[in-house]
């Protein structure tokens, strides 16, 4: 795999790396916009470099943002969700910002995300669009679909998240280079701060106020489809990572229905009402489907208890390296 390496560390005194940050923009098509962001990033962030991910986009957004001063890597593959894949595994930097090329995030927050992260406070700060101090210019269609995924998250994890797909995060190098990613297109913020979550990394939130897109920049969303998308990822995903109450939920309603069906024929049998063998018999098999549900969450509870425990032995290494790193003082405030 080819490791695409940022900002070369200087060394400032033996043996001491100097942090270093990559801005990492996903884009399609967006000529129009590639240009500020980039700018307004290397403004804020004169040391860090910054790498555009395009996807074969049909406009020139890769030469405005090699113009611009940005790295271009292209990946093939369409879809947000590849791309991000592609940035976390290709770029090495010890702190990254992830932001969207449609200039609708605020490069002038980025050291106020960043710092959590550099503080050792945080491995993940999410710059939130929906806190009440972040005055959004949604499209109410995108506002609704955030509103209820959220709302499903924070229900099915325990979360308290005030915005679960903001394109505008800062993260530590441990989380990006720990986080398996499968997702293709926009489910991915959501598979990231989910597996964040559970993984047990700090996730931190921050307002931002999200911009409207400029006049004849498109958005790449489509409702429907997306929407879909973002609800199967959250499904699967508590599929996954909360088994037993997935499964042992539903084992649970199956053997409430059964339970309440026996109840009902048992009260018909007191009035001497006769049932048939058949209904016995499909009773039954519902008893079984549900226990044997609860009996399946009980089991992938345990597998996934002790994947856990070998993951967690996986990622010492990685946090131990990173302890070394030598922090950039012009951060610090
Ligand atoms: N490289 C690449 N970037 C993509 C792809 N799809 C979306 N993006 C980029 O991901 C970012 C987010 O996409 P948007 O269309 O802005 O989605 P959104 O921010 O949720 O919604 P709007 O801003 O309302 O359009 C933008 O910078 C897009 O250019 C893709 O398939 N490939
Ligand atoms: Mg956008």
């Amino acid at each position: 795999m080819v490791e695409h390496r940022v900002g070369e560390p200087q060394s400032h005194a033996p043996g001491a790396s100097l942090s270093r940050i990559a801005v990492l923009i996903p884009c399609l098509n967006e000529e129009l916009t590639v240009a500020k962001v980039v700018g307004d990033f290397r403004e804020r962030l004169p040391a860090a470099s910054i790498v555009v991910f395009d996807n074969n986009s049909e406009d020139r957004t890769v030469e405005v943002a090699r113009q611009a001063g940005a790295q271009v890597h292209i990946e093939r593959r369409r879809g947000k969700g590849h791309v991000v894949q592609a940035m976390f595994r290709q770029v090495d930097a010890d702190y990254y910002v992830m932001v969207d090329g449609d200039d609708t995030y605020p490069a002038s927050e980025v050291q106020r995300l960043l710092q959590p992260v550099v503080e050792g406070r945080a491995d993940m700060v999410i710059g939130s669009r929906m806190q009440s101090g972040s005055k959004s210019e949604f499209r109410s269609v995108n506002l609704i679909g955030n509103v209820l995924f959220r709302a499903f998250t924070n229900l099915l994890f325990g979360a308290r998240l005030s915005d679960l797909l903001s394109g505008y995060r800062c993260m530590t190098r441990g989380l990006v280079k720990s986080l398996p990613l499968f997702e293709r297109g926009f489910g991915i913020e959501a598979e990231i701060t989910i597996k964040a979550l559970e993984r047990g990394f700090r996730l931190v939130e921050v307002p931002v106020r999200l911009k409207a897109r400029p006049q004849g920049s498109t958005s790449k969303i489509r409702v429907l489809r997306d929407g879909l998308t973002i609800l199967g990822t959250i499904g699967s995903l508590f599929r996954d990572y909360k088994p037993l109450t997935f499964f042992g939920g539903l084992g649970l309603v199956v053997l409430g229905l059964t339970g309440a069906v026996v109840l009902w024929i048992g009260r018909a049998w007191l009035g001497m009402t006769a049932t048939d063998a058949s209904t016995l018999v499909v009773l039954n098999g519902l008893a079984l489907v549900g226990l044997l549900l609860v009996a399946v969450g009980l089991i992938l509870h345990t597998l996934n208890r002790r994947f856990q425990e070998m993951e967690y032995f996986e990622r010492l290494p990685q946090e131990d390296s990173s302890r070394d790193s030598w922090v950039d003082p012009s951060l610090h405030g």
